[in-house]
């Protein structure tokens, strides 16, 4: 298994056992007046796995149903499930938490990051290649937490090792979405 979505869709227990204190303390630093989940999403590399992730931005936002409204698109529409890119400012007002069950580092598929590509706006697919040269890669303790915004440049690379890496990543925010659209996974958070 690679990857759940809909994470607390999915096992509604986690929900309780990821509302830690220091989950809270941390939200309420990068969100003051308070935000709310928007995705969650368990993923796993396997030892010895194969699973490669290109280079890419987090550009989608996972909403109930379908609106036209200005500023958003494309869409897309999978299994059920419909996705959007929305305006720039909703996906720099957003913070990906992902906490790391197991130490990982460059041999079990640590995330490599462009520092500062999340200031860059969108990235044509066919400009990124020119932005890989300052990659970093992000090694994590076993019960770290990696923040990142959804602009930053990401990949990761095969597994070359024994160790697993179990991440719960989970992305969360202070916008709200204009009227007649709606995050598909949003939850209130501690509070
Ligand atoms: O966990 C990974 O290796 C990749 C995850 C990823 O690229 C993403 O969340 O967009």
């Amino acid at each position: 298994m690679f990857a759940i979505r809909n994470l607390l869709g999915e096992i509604p227990a986690l929900g309780a056992l990821l509302d830690t204190a220091a989950l809270r303390k941390l939200l309420g630093e990068l969100f003051p007046a308070g935000g709310h989940l928007t995705k969650a999403i368990y993923f796993d590399k396997p030892a010895g796995s194969n699973w490669l992730v290109a280079w890419h931005q987090d550009l989608m936002i996972n909403v109930a149903h379908r609106a036209d409204v200005p500023g958003f698109g494309p869409w897309t529409a999978k299994a059920g499930w419909v996705a959007v890119q929305p305006p720039v400012d909703v996906l720099e007002n957003t913070v990906t938490v992902r906490l790391h069950l197991d130490a990982c580092d460059a041999t079990n598929g640590a995330l490599k990051v462009v520092p500062g590509s999340h200031r860059r706006g969108v990235v044509p697919a066919a400009a990124i290649a020119g932005h890989t040269a300052t990659a970093t890669v992000c090694a994590v303790p076993a019960g770290g937490a990696m923040l990142m915004k959804p602009l930053l440049l990401h990949a990761s690379n095969r597994s070359t090792s024994d160790r697993p890496r179990r991440v719960i990543h989970l992305e969360f925010s202070a916008e709200e979405l204009p009227a007649g659209l709606a995050w598909r996974e949003r939850r209130a958070w501690g509070g």
